[in-house]
């Protein structure tokens, strides 16, 4: 991007200031999911284009993002996307069905269907994302930082094998057990494929990445350390490596693995600079677990939002108390709920901001 416009300088840059364990002015705070169907503004948009046509489309991509920046006073912004567009970009067809989620209609179920993905070229039918990335940093005028995310390699393999999501895996599961050497393959095609999705992002403007393994929690932790460590550190080391022999600056990742609690100690040893937790790990237990160089973030349980205002704040002060103020980002514990109070956005979002 030769000509391309410098872009705004940042003015709130808690975010970053907190995942590389720098002094912050206030902890940040941000939502996974903040731009959703909680609000009425999304839903309303979704009535008059596709999903995939949002994600796709970098106005509308651009205009989703921006919907909860609006209403809340958020230390970060993510740009809207979904985890999909990979196994899309490899050539599977992934449709968006109201009130069920993603559905891929022709999943992979033998080895043999590994064939039909066409990682030549996935990257450039990516592009729209990073279209979308650098019309957002300008269109943020530096107010908060851009994240950037993909989805990890295990749990893109699950919704592919699964043909959507699933309360089980089983059926990606019984493929680690009957298959492993093609499970080994397939996890390597899709690691090759996000570092690749992941340096596009940085070069678009993308100030700092979330590797969402989201179907961790579906594993024992024997299997955790066998299926997704290797590949998570492969992501890290490989796109530091990129970015460092191309002179452009390396972005603080995070790694969500939701329900890897039992593995904190081995997660804070791949490189990131964040481990996200969801609300079944204690903030305390955590910070033990991880040592003082690693930024937490996280965790109220996404079901306290529906709680009275009252009760709302006063967990939410607690659990920042009990995480402190340096090396920490608030979040909840995954993604926010469909149903959520507009106003529990509010609550909490103040109430992270005064907490100390
Ligand atoms: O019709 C709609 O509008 C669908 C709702 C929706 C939305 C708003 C989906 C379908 N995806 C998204 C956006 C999305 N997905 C974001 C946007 C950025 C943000 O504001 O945070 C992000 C980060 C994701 C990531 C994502 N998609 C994950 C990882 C995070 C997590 O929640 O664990 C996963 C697992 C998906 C798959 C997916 N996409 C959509 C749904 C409903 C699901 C989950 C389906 C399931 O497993 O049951």
């Amino acid at each position: 991007m030769k000509d391309a416009k410098p872009f705004p300088v940042l003015k709130n840059d808690n975010l970053l200031r907190a995942a590389r364990g720098e002094v912050v002015d206030r902890v940040p705070v941000w939502v996974m999911r903040q731009a959703g169907r909680y609000l009425p503004e999304f839903q309303e948009l979704r009535k008059q284009h596709d999903f995939f046509t949002v994600c796709r489309t970098p106005e509308l991509a651009c205009e989703v993002t921006m919907q909860p920046l609006r209403r809340f006073d958020l230390d970060a912004s993510i740009i809207f996307s979904d985890i999909l567009v990979i196994p899309q970009a490899l050539g599977l067809t992934v449709e968006m069905h109201a009130g069920v989620g993603p559905v891929l209609p022709q999943p992979i179920v033998v080895p043999e269907d590994l064939k039909r993905l066409t990682p030549d070229g996935a990257l450039s039918r990516l592009s729209y994302v990073g279209d979308a990335i650098t019309m957002m940093r300008h269109k943020l005028e530096g107010r908060v930082p851009l994240i950037g995310f993909t989805g990890a390699p295990w749990t893109l393999m699950g919704y592919m094998i699964e043909g959507g999501g699933s309360k089980t895996m089983s059926k990606a599961k019984a493929w680690l057990n009957e298959h492993p050497e093609d499970s080994k393959l397939f996890l390597n095609l899709l690691t090759d494929a996000i570092v690749d999705y992941l340096e596009m992002q940085v070069k678009a403007g993308a100030q700092m990445l979330q590797v969402f393994e989201s179907s961790a929690e579906h594993l024992s932790k024997e299997q955790f350390l066998q299926w997704c460590v290797p590949y998570l550190k492969r992501i890290r080391d490989e796109l530091v490596d990129r970015l460092t022999k191309k002179a452009i600056p390396v972005v603080p990742m995070t790694l969500f693995a939701k329900g890897a609690g039992h593995s904190l100690k081995e997660q804070s040893e791949l490189g990131y600079d964040v481990i996200g937790l969801d609300w079944t790990v204690d903030p305390l237990e955590a910070r033990n677990l991880v040592g003082p160089n690693i930024t937490l973030q996280g965790n109220l349980d996404p079901q306290d939002m529906y709680r009275d205002p009252d009760e709302l704040r006063n967990l939410t002060t607690e659990m920042v108390h009990k995480f402190g103020k340096s090396r920490y980002i608030a979040n909840l514990g995954h993604g926010i709920t469909p149903q959520t109070p507009i106003t529990s956005m509010e609550v909490l979002v103040e109430a992270v901001h005064k907490a100390l």
